[in-house]
Formats: C-alpha cells, sequence, structure tokens
C-alpha cells in the first residue's frame, strides 16, 4: 500500500484545499493529513476560524482522506514519516524545496496551488459582506 501524507491548517475548508488533498490521493493508496493543531497555529502565526476538532472532523468526511492526525511541530515530519511508513510527502508549492530534506525519507512532491482562492481571501472578502 501506497501512503502519501500532507500536512496544514485547513481552515474555512474551500476548494483549493480539496484539490490538493484529491491529487495528493491520486498520488497513492492512502492519505494522511496532518492538520496543525491551535497551538501550532500560533507558532506559525495563524489563528484559524475553526478549532482543531472541528478540522479534524471536517477533514475525516472527505472522501480523499483516509487518516488525520495533529501537527504539533515544524519537527515532526522525519518521525511520520519514518514511523508510518510514509512513501509520498506532499504540499503545495508554495512551500517548495521548505522540505526538500525529507527525500532521504521518501518521495517529495510539490503540487501547483489552485489559484483565486485562499482561507485568507476568504476572510478578507467576507469582511466586506453587508
Ligand atoms: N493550498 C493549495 N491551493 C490553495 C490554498 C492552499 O494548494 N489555493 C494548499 C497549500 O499549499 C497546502 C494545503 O493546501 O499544501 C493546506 O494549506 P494551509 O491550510 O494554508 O496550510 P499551511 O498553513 O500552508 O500549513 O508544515 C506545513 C504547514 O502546516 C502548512
Amino acid at each position: 500500500m501506497k501512503k502519501v501524507i500532507t500536512y496544514g491548517t485547513f481552515d474555512l475548508l474551500h476548494w483549493g484545499h480539496i484539490n490538493l488533498l484529491k491529487r495528493a490521493k491520486e498520488l497513492g493508496d492512502h492519505l494522511t493529513v496532518a492538520i496543525s493543531s491551535d497551538e501550532f497555529n500560533a507558532i506559525k502565526n495563524k489563528k484559524s476560524y475553526h478549532s482543531f476538532d472541528n478540522r479534524k472532523m471536517i477533514l475525516e468526511s472527505i472522501r480523499y482522506v483516509d487518516e488525520v492526525i495533529a501537527e504539533e511541530n515544524w519537527e515532526q515530519k522525519v518521525t511520520d514519516v519514518v514511523n508510518r511508513d510514509i512513501d509520498v510527502f506532499v504540499m503545495g508549492d508554495d512551500w517548495k524545496g521548505e522540505f526538500d530534506f525529507l527525500k532521504e525519507y521518501c518521495d517529495v512532491v510539490y503540487l501547483p496551488r489552485t489559484i483565486g482562492i485562499s482561507t485568507s481571501k476568504i476572510k478578507k472578502d467576507l469582511l466586506h459582506v453587508k
């Protein structure tokens, strides 16, 4: 079984996230998503609208996602890849190059981001809605 993993906050889930998850799953047979905890989000200077528990529940309902785990820190990726027998690590290409150190342990794939949508765009656009 070819195992894939990806990491992210996945707040205010949108079609750009789904495009990423769909393509990640197409790279193998099993997709694990590591969702940033609320505490790790603070380290990333992100405040998500939905709590970790609710973001986890939403991700677990997606057909492309087989398992959801917590992302607590920047350092856990090697351990996750080794301990979970991961074959492919996937991220959107806004992260291109950032995780090449994982090439020692698995394939590293950066997929083109979906243009025209982002959680911050949603928040900004909604600010002006009456
Ligand atoms: N993404 C995408 N297209 C968009 C928006 C997001 O492909 N329009 C991808 C991102 O590239 C990322 C994933 O969706 O691979 C999740 O995006 P975020 O929730 O913004 O994740 P991020 O804050 O970048 O966290 O350790 C890695 C970090 O946790 C990544």
